[in-house]
């Protein structure tokens, strides 16, 4: 099931919960010790960092699968979202000995350096996402401080990540919402289920899809879904969207069943992806026709639960586009939100995105 920590972080008695998360994350993700210490003094700088310069804000830990598609382990994923004054010069934020409040100006180029992923996403006015991930690897580290990202990894999928958050319903322990992503030959298959309702029974619905993907991202999505149904059943059942790449032939084919949105950014413009009435595991409808559309620099996928608006509004961030696609999920997460419409339910949202010709 999928676990979240979720710790609002708003005066410095959660800086400790902010740290257990993410040993905990760590433990679920397999790390050694030297990994652990990491992920945690990471958590502890960037809920930190949301005391000082975000007037506070949250922080999002998960164990995720790593995002450029390698089948190895699980990495710990820390997400800071604040709703702050944003930093208008984010390069100078990131240098070590920087820092706007007086203090501690070393935490984000500390971050930087000890997470095998790191990005930020800053809007004047409107806030930060910082985005972190520590994997088990201590892959190519000097690459990194190079100016790169992470590279030489054999089975690193190119032109193409995929990352998300999740976020449950009231801060409970598990989210009925999960994704996952599977790479099989040149298909790459990102899905996403929405368990129906939210809580544990949800949650093992959502694990069920997750489980029954792995091992079968050679099969088409309409397929695929089929398989879903049978896995799902005597489960509460799901909504499902599953997007396929076929990296070779730069197309994307999509399919969906149940309130599960899916939007396509094309340049300059976004579409909606449509799913069929339904729910996987109680309800198959009879046709599951598949959308198919070319993929390319331009494009980006977000998958999402209902947890989020459906009438929420893309970013026209042009920076999004080279972001981490977990950074793009928390600011979709962030920017829907609003006090006078409060989430009733658990919000995934899932992301494909290109790599960045300096990434690739
Ligand atoms: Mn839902």
């Amino acid at each position: 099931m999928t676990r979240v920590w979720d710790v609002p972080v708003h005066d410095s008695t959660r800086l400790r919960d902010a740290r257990v998360a993410a040993q905990c994350a760590a433990e679920l993700a397999g790390l050694d010790r030297a990994r652990t210490d990491a992920a945690a003094l990471v958590a502890t700088e960037l809920a930190t960092n949301l005391l000082k310069h975000g007037h506070g804000g949250q922080l999002l830990v998960e164990a995720v699968s790593a995002p450029d598609g390698r089948a190895a382990g699980l990495m710990v994923q820390i997400a800071a979202v604040d709703h702050g004054p944003g930093m208008a010069d984010v390069p100078a934020a990131l240098d070590d000995g920087f820092s706007t409040a007086g203090s501690l100006g070393a935490g984000l180029g500390t971050c930087r350096r000890l997470a095998d992923d790191f990005d930020l996403h800053s809007v004047p006015g409107r806030g930060t996402v910082a985005l972190a991930r520590i994997g088990g690897v201590p892959a190519s580290r000097g690459d990194r401080d190079a100016g790169g990202g992470r590279t030489g990894s054999a089975d690193a999928t190119p032109g193409v990540r995929v990352g998300g958050v999740n976020v449950p319903f009231q801060g409970a322990e598990y989210s009925g919402d999960a994704w996952t992503c599977v790479r099989a030959g040149d298909l790459l298959t990102l899905m996403l289920a929405d368990g129906l309702g939210h809580g544990p029974d949800a949650a093992l619905a959502s694990t069920a899809a997750v489980e029954a993907v792995r091992g079968s991202g050679h099969l088409p999505p309409a397929e695929l879904l089929r398989r879903l149904d049978d896995a799902l059943r005597g489960t509460r059942g799901a909504a499902v969207a599953v997007a396929q790449l076929d990296l070779r032939a730069g197309r994307l084919r999509f399919c969906g069943v149940g309130n599960v949105g899916a939007r396509l950014r094309e340049g300059d413009a976004w579409r909606h992806l449509l799913s069929r009435p339904g729910i996987v595991g109680t309800y198959r409808p009879r046709t599951l026709p598949e959308t198919e559309v070319a993929w390319g620099p331009d494009r980006l996928l977000v998958l999402h639960s209902d947890g989020l608006p459906s009438r929420w509004e893309p970013s026209v961030d042009p920076r999004l586009l080279s972001a981490d696609p977990a950074v793009v999920a928390a600011v979709t997460v962030r920017d829907a939100g609003s006090s006078a419409r409060p989430v009733r339910d658990d919000t995934a949202v899932a992301v494909l995105s290109p790599t960045p010709p300096d990434r690739s």
